[in-house]
């Protein structure tokens, strides 16, 4: 199914269609961000189908994402780089903030922008086909996207700072190794297990889905005092919820599952 925007598919899964897969369809550009497709890709995370309670990004052809579609970049003049950017961070906030967790696929470049919007995501999957980069350094440009506060929240200032400054390049194992990548999968199977963990966050009560997308963060953000206070809040209204008293009760009832060796 497309979206409003051929450059950007829909398609549900599972039988209650629980899991949305979001790709990116323009692989002829190697799926470089126009504005077309950023708004796009706010709208599709504003007007998710109710069903929906977790998400994938992928991204079509050999590369998850060239970022910003450079050819547009050429007029601007200062004030209309600012709204620019600013239209990129309201995307990328409907991702980040919005309704469900959202798992991001990942192979070939995950550059520019496009580690922007991966770093948007709530996990990230790579195959190990990934690279990852930061171009906009020796572009003679900065992140616009909200590259400068996601992206070190992963991986610490001073290696963004250094894949700007030299335009180092992380592979797929190292990406994984400094915290770009939660989990590292054979090329070519990085859909099928994002799908397989979007599935699995999908089955999680929805408040504990929900306190993970937009406490969590907020708690990380905060000083201890008022984090502490703020987790206590959430805490007591997720095990309030029906959902989570009979999860609890299931497993006082030997009828839910132990936690088990990984
Ligand atoms: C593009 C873009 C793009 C490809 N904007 N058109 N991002 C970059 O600086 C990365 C630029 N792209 C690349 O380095 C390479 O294209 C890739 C490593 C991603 C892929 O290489 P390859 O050999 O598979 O593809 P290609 O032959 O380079 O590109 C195929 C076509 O896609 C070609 O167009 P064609 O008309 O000649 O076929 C390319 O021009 C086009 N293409 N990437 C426009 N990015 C909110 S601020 C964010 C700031 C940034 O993201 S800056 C970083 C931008």
């Amino acid at each position: 199914m497309t979206t409003t925007n051929p450059d950007l598919s829909l398609s549900l899964r599972g039988e209650q269609s629980d899991v949305a897969v979001i790709t990116l369809n323009r692989a002829t550009k190697r799926n470089a961000l126009n504005d077309g497709l950023i708004l796009a890709i706010r709208d599709v995370f504003q007007n998710l189908p109710k069903s929906v309670r977790a998400a994938v990004i992928d991204g079509n052809g050999e590369h998850f994402c060239a970022g910003l579609d450079l050819s547009e970049l050429s007029e601007r003049d200062a004030g209309e780089g600012v709204l620019h950017s600013r239209m990129w961070h309201a995307a990328l906030d409907c991702v980040e903030k919005g309704p469900v967790p959202v798992v991001a696929a990942l192979h070939g470049a995950v550059v520019g922008g496009g580690l922007e919007l991966a770093s948007a995501c709530h996990i990230r999957v790579a195959d190990e086909s990934t690279f990852y980069a930061l171009p906009e350094g020796t572009r003679g440009i900065f992140v616009g996207g909200g590259g400068s506060v996601r992206v070190p929240k992963l991986i610490g200032a001073a290696r963004m700072a250094d894949m700007m400054f030299t335009g180092r390049v992380y592979n797929a194992v190292d990406g994984e190794r400094i915290g770009l990548a939660q989990y590292l999968v054979p090329t070519g199977t990085a859909l099928d297990k994002a799908i397989e963990l979007a599935t699995r966050i999908a089955t999680n009560a929805p408040l504990t889905n929900y306190a993970l997308v937009h406490a969590l963060p907020r708690i990380a953000e905060q000083p201890s005092d008022h984090g502490l206070f703020t987790e206590a809040l959430m805490a007591s209204i997720a095990q309030s919820a029906p959902e989570a008293k009979a999860r609890v009760r299931a497993f006082l009832e030997g009828k839910a599952a132990k936690v088990s060796k990984g």
